[in-house]
């Protein structure tokens, strides 16, 4: 057994471009071969294949990263340590596996090069398009009469490996296509005519390869090789909400359909209903072999257009029915103020981060779909606070590495309370309360890229001091960008903690699918009175803020769970009972 990077081979003049689909995910047992990744960019996507069998143990990457040739995509455990370090070797092996793939990139030549042209007349030439030989005609989407821009796609061609769209070299208008669907083709072919707006733009006897125009050749859409494999089709496209909820509900991957035949369709296709917000895999394709084509996705929308407007008509009809009763579905809100900031001062634009748009997004879901309430106590953790001392004290002394804070106890605390009010440890699914018998406890981590929630696993089977370490090495983990899908899932209740930087009181937001966080806030002594001895004292104490999903838990069930944490915070024997 040996764990090898798998890491991204040469892909031509791909470069930067982003991960649009994870085809798997922490646990899988993978193929040679299999496509792991799929990466686009403006006008082609390319599945990345592995070059190793074995068992997928982290992902490096997620949706929407950036990626270039040596990019790592996720670590796997390979029963063949030699062949691992071969492998491991960045990009070499990697690289030769994927040739045949990657020498379809067309060299930065042009899509359709420009031949001979009378006055203003040019021939459609297929460009060099790399090993691609033979390659049948799989759409075509413009037709004679048709007025193009220069760089948009004229047809796609497929071999059995990828699929690649042929952009056209000028602005103008297409006046003979000779081309028809299953057509083969290869570089050099003459496939239609156009018309270009100036002669200028087209020099009067491009050779056909070899010295594209000049418009074509700096056309950026001339690198990409798609590639969307017929024998491992792959799941549409995610839209960037559904890529949102990935990192927001870890548990649950959705960009990984769990079985069945998923959808193939072209690059501009999947860029289409990308633009749409439609599942691809949700479309039935009606194309060859069950391609998915513009009409179907545009098929698609129409149909939940109707079904939404029917329901919408429905709910009209109720709300007129009932108005006592009110409508409620849908927020109906104004729309965001669009303001010019620069018209009063100097601005500066910076756009959100990657962990920034991926929490926003599910912050915004948790907070919109789940009605929140908090409940506000104190723990006095005078004594717990002097025994936390004591211990890190012993600690120094024995010279461990390991520093006791207080998040430490009070997760330890926030299992016994778990155990006592189970549905604090559960999640809704429909109208069912699932009771969660782990006890995985998330923590928010601040990192300089925005908040990740890695979490600590089985906090009940472990000390103290074991939580404290792995606590450290998770939000070390985080700090660094280094925290695995594998260390963000399976929570079951969230702590939010603000005590090393400040405030009294916050509401935090909770982090669905589970059903409850505590927010710590900073401890202060505050004269607390003493009610035998009739006198204030100053006592240490802690904020405790507990959101909790209402539609779940009831006020007073969330007070009573706030009640006991803080009297096992106040007297941590009481853990023991
Ligand atoms: N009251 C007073 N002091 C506290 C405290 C509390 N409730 N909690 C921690 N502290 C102290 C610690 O004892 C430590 O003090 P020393 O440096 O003197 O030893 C200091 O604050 C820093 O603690 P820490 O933050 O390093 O450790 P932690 O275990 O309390 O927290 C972690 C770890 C990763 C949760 C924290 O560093 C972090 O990232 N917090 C931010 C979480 C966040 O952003 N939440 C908001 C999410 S919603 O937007």
């Amino acid at each position: 057994m040996a764990l090898v990077e798998i890491k991204v081979p040469d892909i031509g003049d791909f470069d930067n471009v982003g991960v649009i689909e994870v085809l798997v995910k922490v646990g899988d047992t993978i193929k040679v071969e299999q496509s792991l990744i799929t990466v686009e960019s403006d006008k082609a996507s390319m599945e990345i294949p592995s070059s190793q069998a074995g068992v997928v143990r982290e992902l490096k990457v997620a949706l929407g990263d950036k990626i270039s040739e040596g990019s790592t995509i996720l670590l796997l455990e390979t029963a063949d340590a030699a062949q691992t370090e071969a492998v491991s070797a960045p990009a070499a092996p990697v690289a030769e596996q994927k040739a045949p793939e990657v020498q379809a990139v067309p060299a930065a030549a042009a899509p359709v090069a420009v031949a001979s042209a009378a006055a203003s007349t040019i021939d459609l030439v297929v460009p060099d398009i790399g090993d691609f030989q033979d390659v049948a005609v799989i759409e075509l989407l413009v037709k004679v009469g048709d007025t193009v821009t220069e760089e948009q796609s004229l047809f796609t061609v497929e071999s059995d490996k990828a699929s690649m769209e042929i952009p056209s070299p000028a602005a103008g208008t297409i006046t003979a296509l000779t081309l028809k669907l299953g057509d083969k083709v290869n570089a050099g072919d003459v496939v239609g005519q156009m018309t270009v707006q100036g002669a200028a733009a087209v020099p009067a006897a491009a050779p056909v390869a070899a010295a594209p125009a000049p418009a074509s050749v700096a056309a950026p859409a001339a690198t990409p090789a798609p590639v969307a494999q017929d024998a491992a089709p792959v799941p549409a496209a995610a839209a960037p909400t559904a890529t949102a909820a990935v990192a927001a509900a870890p548990a649950h991957n959705p960009t990984v359909p769990p079985s069945g035949q998923l959808p193939h369709a072209s690059p501009s296709v999947r860029k289409f209903a990308r633009e749409l917000g439609v599942p691809l895999n949700e479309v039935r394709g009606t194309g060859r072999k069950g391609r998915i084509t513009q009409e179907d996705v545009m098929a698609f929308t129409k149909s939940v257009m109707a079904g939404a407007v029917q329901t919408l008509a429905q709910q009209a009809v109720a709300a007129k029915a009932a108005p006592a009763a009110g409508g409620g579905a849908g927020l109906d809100l104004l729309p965001w103020p669009k303001v010019d900031f620069a018209k009063f001062g100097a601005v500066e634009r910076k756009e959100l981060s990657r962990i920034k748009k991926i929490s926003g997004a599910n912050l915004h879901r948790n907070w919109v779909m789940i009605p929140h309430v908090t409940n506000n106590d104190v723990a006095d953790i005078t004594e717990l606070e002097e025994f936390r001392l004591q211990i890190n004290a012993e600690q120094a002394k024995a010279k461990s590495d390991v520093k006791v804070t207080m998040l430490a106890f009070v997760i330890k605390a926030v299992v016994a309370a778990l155990k006592k009010f189970p549905e604090f440890n559960a999640s809704l699914d429909g109208d069912t309360l699932v009771y969660k018998q782990y006890y995985h406890i998330g923590f928010a981590a601040d990192t300089p890229n925005g908040l990740v929630v890695p979490v600590l696993k089985d906090a009940d089977k472990k000390g103290i001091l074991q939580i404290s370490q792995e606590m450290s090495d998770l939000a070390r983990k985080a700090r660094d960008g280094k925290l695995g899908a594998a260390d963000m899932q399976g929570g079951c209740f969230s702590i939010s903690s603000l005590g090393g930087i400040g405030g009294t009181h916050f509401t935090p937001i909770i982090n669905a699918p589970e059903v409850a966080i505590l927010g710590l806030s900073r401890s202060s002594r505050q004269p607390v009175w003493n009610e035998d001895k009739e006198k204030f004292v100053p006592r240490l104490v802690l904020p405790l803020s507990l959101s909790y999903d209402h539609r779940v838990i009831d006020g007073a069930a969330a007070a009573r769970f706030n009640a006991y944490l803080g009297a096992l915070l106040a007297d941590y024997r009481r853990i023991l009972l």
